[in-house]
């Protein structure tokens, strides 16, 4: 194996968590191994929270809202600690990446652009904090009414371990502006990022308090987490399962919450589609972190008369597709887990066992360590509409192809999941453009172009199973907090 595939380079480490401004082992001082996904080895440690760690970090959010300064300082301020947190992030960027690339697997240069996302988000919340008004009523004669966001409070952040910094960020950014306090639990797999941003935060300027992790299991810090009565507000990324179960747990107290939970998201390619353009877009939009992505392209809906020109094509591009460990920055990096490999394999093999057609296979380089969890990128055709790979969300780098015969098939087909996040739309015909995106039932649709998990700017999130509010952009920034209606009587 060349010195290119090494994949020793971080020390190892015990992490700690970070509640009310500084680390914190578990109270129990038990611990969860933190693996590699490239080489299965462990090469560090997280503490396992169990309900008493949630509970006193919770109520170190509790105070630090209720007794501020946070709450209460000008948006102004708090714009800039989230402007100097962007500062940071990007002073540490390498950092960042390498430990975001070990954690996850995912080749570098995604690290690195992940770590470039996460910037943008301290930077564009950070600009936003001081720009969300309320509006004067016109109301009875002798009064005179108004509306202000106020902050929910304690906001608890439930983190995938997909694309931990990002997904962080956009939660992170958005509440913090808006002068909640938060409680963040990053995914078992990877919360290495996560530790650190609230490290850099505290050095930013945000007070002990404000920004908090815990780390552990799902069933035990997750579970104990988002049914905490002192929180005010959850916010989810995950599998549409565990929102459901959150959204139980949240329902006890009567809290509200954001979902953002899984896709099935289609392109949809038109026989004008300029193809040259689109091919990469479609190979990329499923290869992207070995397709772990919840805007994952995971279908793509061809027209009849250039179907065979797009299968051969993609057929030919997956065939060349290879993975391999992060540092050595191929096409795609491991998958997170040995469950996730297996649920990916399995997948594969049920659309096999019935009868479905594998156009390519991608490869797994032989130089990859033995005990990563590497799956090959597969492309099937001809897939049926109605077949599990068609329907459930394979969260691995596997691509479903579909031909339709017209505008009205294509559309039925987009909507025919019971997923609603991203779609795609491929065609040089403007009206058709607006029509289909119209129709389509997804929270983003791109047209010309497929922007998985892009655009701080854009607001994101999900229609039918997946989910509901919206992250990115300004209007995360209202589903991070609640009106308020002031009325005077002066007459
Ligand atoms: O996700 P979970 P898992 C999908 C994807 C994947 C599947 C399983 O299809 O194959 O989910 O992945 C925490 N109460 N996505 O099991 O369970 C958990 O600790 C409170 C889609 O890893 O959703 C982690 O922090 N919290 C996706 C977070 O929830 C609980 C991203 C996500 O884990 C909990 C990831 C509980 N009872 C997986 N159980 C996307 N939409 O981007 C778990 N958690």
């Amino acid at each position: 194996m060349g010195s290119h595939f090494s994949t020793t380079v971080a020390q190892d480490r015990a992490f700690m968590q970070f509640i009310d401004g500084k680390p914190a082992d578990a109270l129990s001082g038990a611990r969860l191994d933190v693996v590699s996904p490239s080489d299965g080895k462990v090469f560090a440690s997280i503490p396992a929270a169990a309900k008493a760690d949630v509970d006193v970090a919770v109520k170190a959010a509790r105070t630090a809202f209720d007794d501020g300064p946070w709450s209460r300082m000008p948006a102004v301020e708090r714009g800039r600690c989230l402007t100097r947190l962007g500062q940071l992030v990007e002073k540490n960027a390498d950092e960042l990446a390498a430990l975001e690339s070990r954690d996850t697997g995912k080749p570098v240069r995604q690290g690195r652009a992940d770590v470039t996302a996460t910037m943008r988000y301290y930077e564009f919340y950070g600009g936003a904090a001081d720009k969300v008004h309320g509006d004067t009523i016109p109301f009875l004669d002798g009064y005179t009414a108004l509306t202000m966001r106020e902050p929910h409070g304690v906001v608890a952040g439930i983190i995938p371990w997909n694309y931990p910094l990002q997904i962080l960020a956009r939660v992170a950014g958005a509440a913090l502006a808006m002068g909640n306090t938060l409680v963040v639990k990053p995914a078992e797999d990877a919360s290495l990022t996560t530790i650190r941003i609230a490290e850099l935060a505290l050095e930013a300027g945000v007070p002990a308090g404000v920004f908090n992790v815990v780390t552990g299991l799902g069933r035990e810090a997750g579970a104990a987490l988002s049914a905490h009565p002192l929180v005010d507000y959850v916010t989810f990324t995950g599998s549409t399962t565990t929102g459901t179960a959150i959204q139980q747990a949240a329902a006890v107290n009567n809290r509200g919450v954001t979902m953002e939970l899984g896709g099935k998201s289609p392109q949809i390619v038109f026989a004008d589609a300029d193809l040259d353009a689109a091919l990469p877009v479609l190979v990329n939009a499923i290869i992207q972190n070995g397709g772990q992505t919840c805007s994952a392209g995971s279908r793509v809906l061809v027209e009849k008369p250039v179907y065979e020109r797009v299968a051969s094509a993609l057929a030919d591009r997956f065939s060349r597709l290879v993975a391999g460990p992060h540092d050595a920055d191929l096409d795609l990096g491991p998958l997170i887990n040995p469950a996730q490999k297996e649920k990916v394999a399995g997948m594969v093999d049920a659309g096999e066992r019935a009868g479905l057609k594998v156009l390519a296979r991608g490869s797994v380089h032989e130089n990859a360590p033995e005990g990563g969890f590497y799956h090959p990128p597969v492309l099937f055709g001809d897939v049926d509409p109605a077949a599990a790979i068609a329907q459930e969300e394979v969260f691995g780098p596997v691509l479903a192809l579909f031909p339709f015969a017209d505008e009205a098939d294509a559309v039925r087909l987009a909507n025919g999941t019971e997923f609603g996040l991203v779609a795609g739309v491929w065609t040089r015909d403007g009206a058709r453009q607006h029509r289909v995106a119209r129709r389509v039932r997804a929270g983003q649709v791109f047209v010309n172009g497929y922007g998985a998990g892009g655009g701080i700017e854009l607001p994101f999130g999900g229609f039918k199973k997946s989910g509901h509010g919206r992250e990115k952009g300004f209007e995360a920034l209202f589903d991070m907090s609640a009106t308020k209606t002031i009325v005077f009587n002066h007459g």
